[in-house]
């Protein structure tokens, strides 16, 4: 948000001001453009400022007495200068008094009135190129946000830049607020966007917070509370007038988003060089050629080091990787492999959800751990919500199938809390964490056995070639299949949501599938689900050539299709 406009009264300084202007948009504005994709935040460019007609001469007074080239840009609310840079006085000395004195002789440059009532020096600062001085905007004691006046002196003493995020006028009649605190608090978290966030306070952490200030970035400076409201995933902040109680702005997420750099397998070890013959070696390095790996960008990360993002955190790993840079390269033989696999292929499988349209399923930070279980196995946990990938034979997280798979059990109780009360619901949740995996590597494999699952993880306990976890393309059918056991009986419904995905297309049939889980509950059936997946498919208004294929898919796996 740097796009800075520049004008001048003064023709003669016009071609100078361009060129300052275009080296300065070309500095400024790819690194903001990349931020604003990241955040997907506001779209249309920054509203352009013009100086108020009434303070031209004021300003035609000041730029007459500079001697070099100067360069000006206007707020776009109250049309006062918001930077002007140059030689801007004789060289007086870096001191507050003079700071004070010049601010007070351009006050009414500013709408401000002489004495700067209401100011009072916030910090100054040493630079190498000389000292700023900077007052903050506090009328009757009351912080106007982002308010001050900055003032910034070259070593020789010269004025060499003035900056104002002040509001005139921000003078209130009253400072009192009629709103309680907590109020602004209700107001704020209801101002949350949905699917966001959840609207759960953090267990630990910072609780929300209100402060009392003059907010001006309407155009219409009032007394509101500054909400802040700190979660898993973003931090809000929400200003609520407080005389009426009514929110100033949408909510806006403070948390400013990293992209990294990381090295993962493509799926997994076997599926990137498709060599069955691969083993683990007790986690050696030299067990996987280099061109296993494929560098990759992490997206969403929050910028502290970690691998603690949007939609993914590492955070209950017992020993994590860290890296100022973001940048997480690591070979398996190091847990900083597993901890990028597991953040990588989480945030890649939530992005795919919302490209399907979905913005409420599982729309939160999958939290998991890949270094605090030894055994050959993996669970979801729905009391915390979290992942725990085990590292038993190959880690666990370093299969990107496994990785899905217990993802595709936190979507699930997500979408129907309190899921799998019941053996046919459990199976079915072990059938769709199966599906989810199959169909999610396939768009990364380019074909090559995707019907077979986790066969990285396999080359540890099966003996069959390829080896592999489970299969999606078993011929088992109900009810005689059923042997009690939700892993085997889940593949009755995998393999059915897999003929499903062959028919309709992957995107349609994900699309389908993820829908019908709202329609389930925690006890569902083989039958209920398949009416419901039955149901989703005409609710989503899919050709009824795919809603009888549909049909006929369930019905020769032996569920009575109603619908
Ligand atoms: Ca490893
Ligand atoms: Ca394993
Ligand atoms: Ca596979
Ligand atoms: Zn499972």
């Amino acid at each position: 948000m740097r796009v800075t406009t520049y004008s001048s009264i003064r023709p003669f300084l016009l071609s100078i001001v361009v060129m300052i202007v275009s080296i300065g948009i070309a500095q400024a504005t790819a690194p903001d453009d990349e931020h604003l994709k990241r955040h997907g935040g506001p779209t249309e460019s920054q509203p352009q400022g013009h100086a108020d007609p009434d303070l031209l001469p004021l300003w035609a007074a000041l730029a007459s007495k500079v001697s070099g080239p100067v360069s000006v840009s206007w707020s776009h609310l109250w049309g006062t200068p918001k930077a002007v840079y140059g030689i801007l006085s004789k060289a007086t000395g870096d001191s507050e008094t003079a700071a004070r004195e010049f601010l007070s002789s351009q006050a009414a440059l500013f709408k401000l009135d002489a004495a700067l009532t209401g100011f009072s020096l916030a910090s100054s600062r040493e630079t190498p190129m000389g000292r700023v001085y900077v007052f903050s905007q506090r009328p009757d004691g009351v912080p106007v946000y982002g308010g001050e006046l900055k003032i910034h002196f070259d070593r020789a003493g010269h004025v060499v830049g003035l900056t104002n995020t002040t509001v005139p006028t921000a003078k209130l009649p009253m400072v009192f607020p009629s709103l309680k605190p907590e109020q602004a608090i209700q107001t704020a978290y209801g101002q949350i966007p949905p699917g966001l966030s959840d609207k759960e306070e953090p267990v630990e952490g910072p609780r929300p917070s209100a402060k009392l200030v003059i907010y001006g970035n309407t155009g219409t400076p009032a007394l509101a509370w500054e909400v802040v409201i700190p979660t898993s995933g973003p931090t809000w902040q929400v200003f609520v007038h407080a005389q009426t109680g009514r929110a100033l702005a949408p909510a806006q997420d403070l948390n400013r988003y990293a992209t990294g750099t990381g090295q993962v397998f493509l799926v997994n070890a076997i599926v990137a060089t498709r060599d069955n013959n691969l083993s683990d070696q007790a986690d050696a390095a030299s067990a996987v050629p280099q061109s296993a790996y494929r560098s990759v960008t992490l997206a969403g990360l929050d910028g502290n080091g970690f691998l603690d993002g949007t939609y993914a955190s590492s955070s209950a790993s017992k020993r994590r990787v860290s890296s100022a840079s973001q940048t997480f390269v690591f070979d398996r033989n190091s847990d900083g492999f597993s901890e990028t696999m597991g953040y990588y292929y989480l945030d890649y499988a939530q992005r795919y959800i919302q490209s399907l349209g979905f913005s409420n399923v599982n729309n939160r930070q999958q939290v998991f751990s890949i270094d605090r279980y030894k055994k050959d196995n993996s669970f979801y946990q729905s009391s915390t919500k979290r992942i725990t990938y085990g590292t038993g034979g190959v880690d666990d997280a370093e299969d990107a199938d496994v990785v899905w798979h217990e993802y595709g059990h936190s979507i699930l109780d997500n979408q129907v809390p309190g899921y799998g009360t019941t053996l046919e619901a459990d199976s079915i949740g072990e059938g769709f964490g199966d599906y989810w995996a199959g169909t999610l590597g396939a768009q990364l494999s380019g074909g090559f056995q995707d019907v077979c699952l986790a066969e990285w993880d396999a080359t540890s306990y099966s003996s069959a070639t390829p080896p592999c976890l489970r299969r999606l393309d078993g011929t088992k059918h109900y009810p005689e299949s059923i042997v009690g056991e939700v892993h085997d009986d889940g593949e009755i419904w995998s393999a059915a949501l897999w003929q499903i995905r062959a028919a309709l297309g992957a995107t349609n049939a994900d699309k389908v599938i993820l829908q019908h889980h709202f329609l389930l509950t925690p006890d569902t059936s083989f039958n209920q689900a398949a009416n419901a997946l039955v149901i989703a498919a005409i609710g989503l208004d899919y050709p009824l050539s795919q809603v009888n294929t549909i049909r006929t898919i369930f019905r020769n796996r032996g569920f009575t299709v109603m619908l």
